[in-house]
């Protein structure tokens, strides 16, 4: 009955997926309806399980259940019933997001948060252990397991728990909470699963007045570095640090940093016991205002694997080698030389799911180098979604240099100045105003009057005898990654985004890595040091690949390559 359920469900996904254009096909998700937060990823028995918060009825936030698929491979999915639903009178308004843990005796557990009238935390088990897809899950009697939030805390800004663990001879749990105003990671203890008992914060700061969606794990590197991660302000951060046993905190080592600079929110992780590495999804939530009408809103991240950089102190995030399996042939191309300027469409390259992987020759002395890979593209160019490395070696004036285009403001040459002094207060303006990014002045003996033109952009370079440019340094590093979609056409999101992107010394290559599925593009450069998730609404037409150089300067792509992806449902 279970697997015709299921069977039932995969030919309703087929039927509903298979002409909406924006509907990714090797990501993993419902069918259809709305999802959320990734919850309670764990591998258990042969399968990889993956559940999230979903609406069982409809394509908006509402009637709060665990949706559930698995996976034999992290790459291919099975779609399973629903395997929580708010039918508890404690949890009536909303099975929320939490986690599942392996009890000492093998037993999965999820802890989640239940709603009624505040928020609180249940447990529910197996029905059956031995069945290796966990269809069924039964709540105990003694729910709520934790009834009241910390002190200082508030019963409506208390929940999404995490992976609990044995530290001190006991279990140890998060919940995310607000206390005394302040986000928290509020640390609970219990020696049967069954009773909790506060102990105090694990990690507070001031800079947000309540953590979703908190976790903490070991990175397994040599120093026992932990990550404390939280979700607040609509992105999803780590702190790292080392976790003390004896005061039960964490002790930092360094401030918040993204785990991914695009559209990623209510991150979820889980070990996998089985080749031992901690494994990440996030949510991804509909970037335009179609969403309700497709029937469906939101899709997880591929499943990323965490580790730490300790040079850079960073944490890396890779998309699974398992995805490999989905890739169909591939191409691939040596040594293509891009002149400065040049836009290379590739010849027989094209789709709505590909994985593409370029690496490109660094040339540090150059001033500035922005090159990369355009994905989504329309047959004439018009429609594209750029993602970039932007080198800024030189921010000072650049003689003989343009940068046509994104100009907010001009003003004219100042009568009484040298054209150095204008020259000067032309960069001195940009330097002052925040939206200013970068300027061009335009000497005299140009045909039009003499002026500063500010610019909210970083547009491509232009030799141009008349003109001298310059960047502004910005408090990024001088090398960043950056999606660019004010080309990517549709109604969706236009905006730009911009991640640093650290560089080792002597580092002469730079790799960009980019996962296209309909509307998602998942974008890494440097091996995950930087990560930029974004949505794009652009005609199904619009599918071409393209290399990119709007640099002046000629570049190098040393290999290229390309592979059409396999949708993700078996
Ligand atoms: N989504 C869940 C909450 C969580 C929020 C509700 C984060 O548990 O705090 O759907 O997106």
């Amino acid at each position: 009955m279970i697997l015709f359920v299921a069977f039932v469900g995969l030919l309703v996904a087929a039927i509903v997926n298979s002409d909406d254009p924006f509907h990714p096909q090797f990501h993993p998700g419902p069918a259809t309806h709305w999802m959320n937060d990734p919850n309670g990823p764990m591998y258990y028995q042969g399968n990889y399980h993956l559940f999230f918060q979903y609406n069982p009825t409809g394509p908006n936030w509402g009637d709060m259940s665990w949706g559930h698929i698995i996976s034999k491979d992290l790459a291919h999915w099975h779609h399973l019933p629903v395997a929580l639903s708010p039918d508890m009178a404690y949890d009536k308004r909303g099975v929320f997001t939490g986690s599942t843990t392996i009890l000492d005796d093998g037993t999965p557990v999820i802890v989640y948060t239940c709603v009624n009238s505040g928020q609180q935390q249940c447990v529910a088990y197996p029905a059956n252990k031995s069945d290796p897809f966990l269809t069924n899950w039964t709540k105990p009697d003694y729910n709520p397991v934790i009834k009241d939030p910390p002190p200082g805390g508030v019963a409506g800004s208390f929940r999404d728990d995490t992976t609990a663990w044995k530290s001190g001879g006991s279990w140890k749990l998060v919940v995310g909470a607000s206390i005394n105003g302040h986000g928290a990671a509020s640390l609970w203890d219990s020696k049967d699963f069954k009773t909790w008992t506060y102990v105090h914060p694990l990690y507070t700061t001031t800079q947000y007045g309540m953590w979703e969606c908190p976790d903490f794990y070991p990175l397994h590197d040599s120093k026992n570095t932990y990550a404390l991660k939280y979700s607040a302000g609509g992105r999803d951060w780590y702190t790292l640090g080392s976790y003390d046993e004896s005061k039960q905190v964490l002790v930092p080592s360094g401030n918040a940093t993204l785990f991914d600079y695009g559209h990623v929110y209510a991150s979820k992780r889980f070990y996998d016991p089985v080749k031992k590495r901690q494994i990440f999804y996030g949510w991804v939530s509909e970037e335009d205002k179609g969403g309700s009408q497709r029937g469906w809103q939101g899709i997880q991240t591929l499943p990323r694997s965490l580790t730490l950089d300790s040079d850079l102190a960073i944490v890396l995030s890779t998309p699974v080698d398992e995805l490999a399996s989905l890739r169909k042939t591939g191409t691939s191309m040596k040594n293509v030389q891009l002149a400065a300027g040049q836009t290379m469409p590739l010849k027989g390259v094209s789709g709505l799911q590909l994985e593409i992987e370029a690496n490109f020759t660094f040339d540090k002395a150059a001033a500035s180098q922005r090159f990369g890979i355009s994905v989504r593209m329309s047959l004439d160019g018009s429609m594209r979604t750029d993602i970039l490395f932007v080198h800024q070696n030189m921010t000072g004036p650049m003689n003989n240099t343009d940068l046509p285009g994104d100009e907010y403001r001009q003003f004219p040459y100042k009568v009484g100045n040298t054209e150095e002094a204008n020259i000067a207060l032309c960069k001195e303006t940009c330097d002052n105003e925040t939206k200013c990014v970068a300027w061009t002045y335009v000497r005299k003996g140009d045909p039009v009057v003499p002026r500063c033109s500010l610019k909210n952009g970083i547009p491509h370079l232009n030799p141009n005898k008349f003109c001298v440019s310059g960047i502004k340094r910005t408090n990024m590093s001088e090398t960043t990654f950056m999606v660019d979609r004010s080309k990517t056409g549709g109604d969706g999101n236009q905006g730009s985004v911009q991640a640093p992107l650290p560089m080792k010394s002597g580092e002469e290559t730079v790799t960009i890595r980019a996962f296209v599925d309909h509307s998602i593009i998942e974008s890494y450069a440097q091996g995950g040091r930087a990560v930029i998730t974004s949505r794009v609404y652009p005609d199904a037409s619009a599918d071409g690949v393209a290399l990119v150089n709007y640099g002046s300067q000629p570049i190098n792509a040393a290999s290229v390559q390309v592979w059409p992806m396999n949708n993700c449902w078996v």
